[in-house]
């Protein structure tokens, strides 16, 4: 099995009540299993199968829906679980690099917010709302349709991603319906900046 589906970094519950337990148990033992099996059967025999997943991203395009889609899905859930603590919330420290990077690219947290949610609002159906970092240091916010996200050749502004939000409904809808704004003001207290602020110097390098 070339790539295999990470723990959670915490219990299934440890995110309540922001983020329900059953929710929680079915997207990461359910959803993302299921992209990992499928993105494991898509490349089985094939080169892609010794790459790493972020190599194999950058040409999405080039592999077919199957990949495209559980290689996203793979990636996405991944980085989605660890963003995310029952110890987060907060804003990030400003005086860390990216702390520093974020007093640069927006004005003010509640600026980043607003135009965080805007993106995890607008995005029409199922997708991601992205936080990115550019090589050069700089942040922006984006948001991607499906399972793509900005590491993807086709997506429609590239960056690396370090903070990640799920929109699709399978995310929500047990504890939220149709609420989509009530989960993601929810999501605001389990970010783990600390987790963020270490992706972005990774990012970075
Ligand atoms: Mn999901």
């Amino acid at each position: 099995m070339a790539f295999k589906l990470p723990d959670l970094p915490y219990d299934h519950k440890a995110l309540e009540p922001h983020i329900d337990g059953r929710t929680m148990e079915i997207h990461h033992g359910k959803h993302h299993a299921g992209y990992t099996n499928k993105l494991n059967a898509a490349i089985e025999g094939t080169p892609l199968a010794k790459m790493k997943i972020e190599d194999i991203l950058k040409k999405a395009s080039k592999h077919g829906a199957a990949v495209r889609n559980n290689g996203g899905g793979f990636y996405n859930h991944a980085l989605f679980w660890k963003v995310m603590s029952p110890d987060g919330g907060g804003e990030p420290k400003p005086t860390t690099k990216f702390g520093k990077a974020m007093a640069k690219s927006f004005k003010g947290f509640d600026d980043f917010k607003d135009k965080f949610k805007a993106a995890a609002g607008s995005r029409f159906g199922s997708g991601w709302a992205w936080l990115c970092a550019r090589k050069s240091g700089t942040l922006f916010i984006t948001s991607t349709p499906n399972q793509d996200n900005p590491l993807m050749d086709c997506a429609e502004k590239k960056g690396i991603p370090i903070l990640g939000l799920d929109v699709w409904e399978h995310a929500y809808y047990l504890n939220y319906q149709n609420r989509r704004p009530d989960y993601v003001e929810a999501f605001f207290n389990v970010i783990n900046w600390d987790e963020v602020s270490k992706l972005y110097n990774k990012a970075i390098k």
